[in-house]
């Protein structure tokens, strides 16, 4: 017998829907996406439905199509698509075709396997089970599997599947590719293709089993070859169909449709139950290290699971040239595009449970250094600055307009030039990996690079204000991109000056403790004399803007002269303000984007100045700060914990936990908030377990728990050794 505890387990576990919500189809497609961090698929239904967005995403498949104004991440051939019919009626969820008797779809976040049972009526003479499961496995990331079955429950029903590989997906639209070729032979079909700027090959390919086989029929129609099967069952009998596919590019493989066809054969030589075996031993690895438990807070405890598997399913394991764009691999929001979201808000998650994970998105930006290169030098400066938005080649990506607004008007997108603070946003993300893994050997052959190059172009841009004798930076865009081309951000200035003299500090070590290799990387950088003085210079006199009354420091100069205005009068709401103000009147009010002071209190901690002083600028900002941004609720969560705000940081630490569970943005149907996921992540472990590392390498908790929480265990790395941390009625830290 089951017990109690055991079910709540399985629950926290779970995301389930029941009954059917056609209402929500492209909310939950998203939620639903399984993925290996090879790729992504969004959670469509086999058999397709008007309004759905199918998507099959693969990391670094980008295309720029003629007349686009930016790449986009490619929609990929489906290999889902399935139809059923019984007795002649397609089988179908929708209103009036056939009656749904019954229907549950759950998401099994520690096998990440979706399952959906539907008992269905056919409206004229029978009454089957169906069962869909899926898994895109951990083992082996070119291998997609689904086993689908029907079993009669009413009547003696003539079973017929049309299965496919669906070519005709595109972005929104926007068609990115040549066919080369359809073809099939046997149980097997498939879509060779080329995409028509990158030249990315890709091949999908999926192969069809049964048990004894059935007799397959073949059609090659251009773009979408099937194969249909029938037969007929006695009532209470089943059939199963096993359909395998496999998805290799040029990326990974000279001949991508030779390699489809060797994973497919090997995983038909496995079967099924093997092969999903072996997936799910692969997630338990992973669940292992990653996994955090709350006792106490079921709502919690899955919506912490649930942002922890969107992660991991988007995380590249075996790929180092590709990253997370902000929405995963779950839909199409920002074209797959990488931001700072990666660095900032999923790289810390990574570094202290997935280290290997960590150290691959940071070599997709050492990778990349190129094309922040030639940015820098496109617009002027030495050294490298990193794109905003970034895709396979490091080049600059974001759009420069929006699309016209229903007016036939268009607003400048100015992020691509002016949020720069995205180059030492990396570069924080590379020293806090060195810092908690201790991998020497990445910092002195690839981090090291990254901190120092764009510490050289931080020293170029940097202007000199003779006048007042300091250091400024105009023309800036904060994280409170509601405020655009602003002099002196606060956040960018102050971590500039970090960014300098912590390359100063990397450039010391490097001459200290690899005198050959780091002479060598230094001179390679240009980096001399004159140039560390300059740096020095630029560490004392930048001008953070500051009221000398209040000793606040002001987020950008002239911020504190903008209307006050009390953003409560607009609650509720789910549209950001700046869509209820319009653009310009946003320009001219004091109401902040997302974490922009307090984001800097995040990532400097007690650098950022006394317990007193944080306080100090908290209950000033806090109040303004609209979370325009999914990216912002989880950052306030971790300060307000840290600050004993508790029923602040719950509130807002709930309300980044399911940001998409619930939809809370409005917007789910384009992907998933990764930043918020792993905002998350943050706000428990540094926020409420106030987990830190000290100056000399030790492990330090300050833990603040919500009242009504038991406890919490999480493991991290830290150098090389795993730690176990468990908060609660022994408070401990164990090797
Ligand atoms: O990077 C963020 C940005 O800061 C706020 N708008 C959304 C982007 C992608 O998530």
């Amino acid at each position: 017998m089951t017990s109690v505890s055991e079910i709540i387990e399985q629950r926290n576990w779970q995301v389930v829907e029941a009954p059917f919500n056609a209402g929500k189809l492209s909310h939950l497609e998203t939620i639903f996406t399984i993925g290996n961090g090879f790729l992504g698929l969004r959670g469509t239904f086999e058999e397709g439905y008007p309004g759905e967005m199918v998507s099959t995403l693969a990391h670094g498949i980008f295309n720029h199509a003629e007349g686009e104004l930016v790449p986009d991440l490619v929609n990929l051939p489906n290999p889902l698509a399935v139809k059923i019919t019984v007795n002649g009626v397609e089988f179908s969820m929708e209103r009036g075709k056939g009656q749904m008797l019954g229907y549950r779809r759950v998401l099994d976040l520690r096998t990440a396997c979706l399952t959906r049972e539907v008992i269905w009526h056919n409206g004229v003479d029978a009454i089957v089970k169906l069962r869909f499961e899926r898994f895109a496995s951990l083992k082996n990331p070119h291998l997609v599997a689904q086993r689908i079955s029907v079993r009669a429950l009413l009547g003696t029903p003539i079973i017929r599947f049309n299965s496919r590989v669906d070519g005709t997906q595109n972005n929104e639209g926007v068609h990115h590719w040549e066919e080369m070729q359809t073809g099939g032979e046997g149980d097997l079909i498939f879509l060779n293709r080329v995409t028509t700027q990158s030249r990315y090959r890709i091949a999908v390919a999926s192969l069809h089993q049964f048990n004894p086989m059935l007799k397959a029929e073949l059609t090659l129609t251009a773009g979408q070859p099937s194969l249909a099967y029938q037969t007929s069952l006695a009532v209470d009998s089943e059939v199963a169909l096993i359909k395998w596919s496999a998805i290799h590019t040029n990326r990974d493989s000279d001949d991508p449709l030779h390699a489809a066809q060797m994973t497919l054969k090997a995983a038909q030589q496995q079967g099924y139950e093997s092969s999903y075996q072996a997936h799910v031993e692969e997630w338990a690895t992973y669940w292992h290290d990653s996994d955090i438990q709350i006792e106490g807070d079921e709502t919690a405890q899955r919506a912490v699971r649930f942002c922890t598997y969107h992660l991991l399913i988007a995380a590249p394991r075996d790929d180092d040239r590709v990253s997370i764009g902000a929405k995963t691999l779950s839909g199409p929001g920002y074209k797959g595009h990488v931001f700072w979201d990666t660095e900032l808000f999923m790289v810390p998650m990574l570094t202290l449970t997935q280290p290997k994970i960590a150290r691959n998105l940071l070599m997709y930006r050492y990778h990349n250094l190129e094309g922040a290169r030639h940015k820098a030098q496109k617009s002027g400066f030495a050294g490298a600055m990193f794109p905003w938005e970034s895709t396979d080649t490091g080049e600059e990506t974001t759009p420069q307009w929006t699309h016209p607004l229903p007016d036939g008007t268009r607003i400048r997108i100015w992020t691509g030039d002016n949020e720069q603070h995205i180059s030492t946003d990396i570069a924080y993300a590379v020293m806090q990996y060195w810092h908690w893994t201790g991998d020497d050997e990445f910092f002195l052959k690839y981090g090291a690079e990254i901190v120092l190059d764009t510490a050289v172009f931080w020293g170029s841009r940097v202007e000199y204000n003779a006048d007042q004798g300091r250091y400024e930076l105009t023309n800036q865009i904060g994280p409170d991109e509601y405020h655009e081309n602003v002099n002196n951000s606060v956040f960018t200035n102050r971590m500039t000056q970090w960014h300098l003299q912590t390359a100063i500090t990397v450039h010391d070590w490097l001459l200290r403790e690899h005198p050959t290799a780091g002479a060598g990387l230094i001179e390679r950088l240009g980096i001399n004399t004159q140039q560390l003085t300059r740096w020095r210079d630029i560490i004392a006199r930048m001008y953070l803007p500051k009221d000398p009354q209040t000793g606040l420091l002001e987020q950008f100069e002239g911020f504190f002269k903008l209307d006050r205005i009390d953003i409560s009068h607009w609650q509720p709401r789910v549209a950001n303000l700046d869509a209820v103000l319009g653009h310009e009147r946003t320009q001219e009010v004091m109401v902040i984007k997302q974490a922009d002071i307090v984001m800097l209190m995040a990532l400097l901690g007690d650098q950022f100045g006394s317990r007193a002083e944080q306080e100090h600028h908290w209950t000033f900002y806090y109040p303004l700060v609209d979370h325009g941004s999914s990216l912002s609720p989880s950052i306030h969560a971790w300060i307000a914990a840290r600050l004993d705000h508790m029923a602040d940081a719950y509130k807002l630490f709930h309300y980044a936990a399911n940001i998409d569970l619930e939809d809370l943005k409005g917007n789910i149907r384009d992907g998933i908030h990764a930043a918020a996921a792993g905002g998350v992540w943050q706000a428990l472990v540094f926020g409420f377990a106030g987990l830190n590392l000290d100056e000399m390498g030790n492990l330090r908790l300050m833990p603040k728990l919500p009242s009504h929480w038991r406890s919490v265990r999480f493991r991290v790395w830290c150098k090389g050794q795993q730690r176990q941390i468990v908060i609660g009625d022994e408070t401990s830290t164990n090797p």
